[in-house]
């Protein structure tokens, strides 16, 4: 099984400011704790981040008849972007939604989600672990699919 999680603009940047509501840790620490979870449940992943709306609606073109599911943190295009929705409704896999932080409790348009209409799922507010969480939550709804 390979799922492709991709993480939208100024993800990149995580570590460097707003600890407060991001934590300390970098992307390049994130990017460890994916890899880490995808093995313990042993599935592959493939780590894509942009902060082009295009470059990532792209991407999710591309991984039709390439991935079995998709784990999304669209960041910032999360409340605006119905091209990224098209894109994950067109691709028609799987996909769970994920954000660092619990995005019901902050700004109004944070509480808005586009991109939840294309998904199975959405984990807010666990930090790291809400990847973690996705990738078990895929992995279980296509074994449930298949079985
Ligand atoms: O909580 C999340 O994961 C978000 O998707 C993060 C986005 C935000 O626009 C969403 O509303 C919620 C922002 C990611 C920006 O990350 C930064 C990291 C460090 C410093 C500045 C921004």
């Amino acid at each position: 099984m390979t799922f492709l999680v991709i993480n939208g603009p100024n993800l990149n940047m995580l570590g460097i400011r707003e600890p407060e509501i991001y934590g300390n840790r970098t992307y390049a620490d994130l990017e460890a704790h994916i890899r880490d979870a995808a093995r313990l449940f042993g599935v592959a992943v493939e780590l894509f981040q942009s902060n082009h709306e295009g470059a990532i609606v792209d991407r999710i073109q591309q991984a039709y008849g390439e991935v079995d599911g998709i784990i999304i943190n669209p960041a910032a295009y999360t409340h605006t972007s119905i091209a990224i929705l098209d894109a994950l409704k067109a691709a028609g896999l799987p996909a769970v939604e994920v954000h660092l932080s619990d995005i019901s409790q902050r700004e109004p348009f944070r509480q808005v989600s586009y991109v939840s209409l294309a998904c199975i799922k959405t984990i807010a507010g666990k930090g790291f672990g809400g990847y973690t969480e996705a990738i078990k939550t895929l992995a279980a709804f296509i074994a449930r699919k298949e079985g």
